[in-house]
């Protein structure tokens, strides 16, 4: 089994093109992660996840250790063979699902207890139960239990928060079972203020990580103030390490994350979006229930590959979303999740010629001008 690394293979600007290797597998980056919250991309088969071009996906430790248990899938040799995706996978610790989902939460040094949303059963998450879960579900990218502090925050909340995430990244490090091929990352905190972002990587820094992730954006700030957090945090983080931004995000979030040094991405938009008819496309987003597709013969995205803008019309894809069909559910999230690797092989294409910079003008230039 390999260990599992970094390679930084070269930069266009801060931005960087890498290779994480994993116990399952490499991840070329900047990368983009589908979110398989429960064991399934939605709407999705593996194959078809991966015939997108998705090399890692992400699970959650909260909905699986709730259902079906992470002792059943541990039982059945892990998340990758349950479900049958043999490529890598990280899994999100169950802080932030906890604190969006589950009822009656009381937070204490110790940890988190709180009902389940399934069933009101009760349940306790610490770093240690989490590191746990995370290794029973043979996850390649193990995060670290954190608190994502809520927006907005005093700078004093944000810091007595953050100072519980340092505490219980220390806590998660030293449960982590080190065994070739994975890796375990920690999570910088701090809310908007750049002291506490810069007094947090040194904590994680200070303890040594495999990786290191973002957290607490994205959570209502606004592109500009994340852009400007990115802007100190990410000059902080050790080169030699791969740097991931959770829970980001929308087409113009990633390419500005990227030129900001991110190098791997999640977020539920391509298939939860896809779901309700919103398809993104490199002239923006469109909403194929809106009357206007109801005759048009045209693809969702005419540079697009995937199975839904080879094969199917708009007027079609409307019809499916009208009448609540489960095609047109599986069609939509193909394409988003198409169009978001696409998007990423570009940026990788882009950081490699050194025309970054351009491929960004042309993307915001192309997304201005609309769906005409
Ligand atoms: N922490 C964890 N998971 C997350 C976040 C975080 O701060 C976010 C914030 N956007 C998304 N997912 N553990
Ligand atoms: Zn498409």
């Amino acid at each position: 089994m390999s260990a599992f690394g970094f390679r930084h293979l070269g930069s266009d600007g801060r931005a960087r093109l890498g290779e994480v290797s994993t116990a399952h597998g490499v991840i070329h980056t900047p990368a983009f992660m589908p979110v398989g919250t429960v064991g399934t991309v939605k709407a999705m088969t593996p194959e078809s996840v991966a015939s997108t071009g998705a090399e890692i996906i992400l699970g959650n430790t909260y909905h699986l250790m709730l259902r079906p248990t992470a002792e059943r899938v541990e039982r059945f040799g892990g998340l990758h063979r349950f479900m049958n995706w043999p490529g890598p996978i990280l899994t999100d610790s169950g802080g932030f699902q906890v604190m969006s989902l589950a009822k009656l939460r009381t937070m204490t040094e110790e940890g988190v207890t709180f009902q389940s949303h399934l069933d009101g059963s009760r349940h306790t998450l610490t770093p240690e139960r989490s590191m746990e879960i995370q290794r029973m579900l043979d996850s390649d990218i193990t995060m670290s239990f954190d608190e994502c502090t809520a927006f907005p925050a005093s700078e004093e909340v944000a810091a007595t928060s953050m100072r519980l995430s340092m505490r219980w990244a220390k806590r998660s490090r030293a449960a982590f079972s080190e065994r070739p091929g994975y890796g375990l990352f920690g999570i910088v905190q701090g809310s908007v203020y750049p002291e506490l972002r810069a007094e947090s990587v040194a904590a994680l820094t200070d303890i040594g990580f495999h990786g290191y992730a973002v957290g607490g954006l994205a959570v209502g700030e606004g592109q500009e103030e994340m852009f400007r957090i990115l802007d100190v945090t990410t000059p902080l983080l050790p080169e030699d390490r791969p740097r991931y931004l959770m829970g980001v995000g929308k087409p113009s979030d990633i390419v500005g994350s990227v030129m900001r040094g991110i190098d791997m991405f999640d977020c539920v938009m391509p298939t939860r979006s896809g779901r309700t008819g919103q398809a993104f496309t490199r002239r923006g987003p469109v909403n194929i229930r809106n009357a206007r597709h109801q005759e048009d013969p045209r693809p969702l995205d005419e540079a697009c590959g995937c199975p839904a803008c080879r094969s199917y019309s708009r007027a079609y894809l409307h019809h499916l979303a009208r009448a609540e069909e489960v095609l047109g559910l599986m069609l939509m999230t193909w394409h988003n999740l198409h169009y978001y690797q696409d998007l990423m092989r570009e940026l990788r294409a882009a950081i490699a010629e050194g025309r970054l910079s351009r491929y960004a003008a042309d993307f915001a230039a192309l997304q201005a001008e609309g769906d005409i």
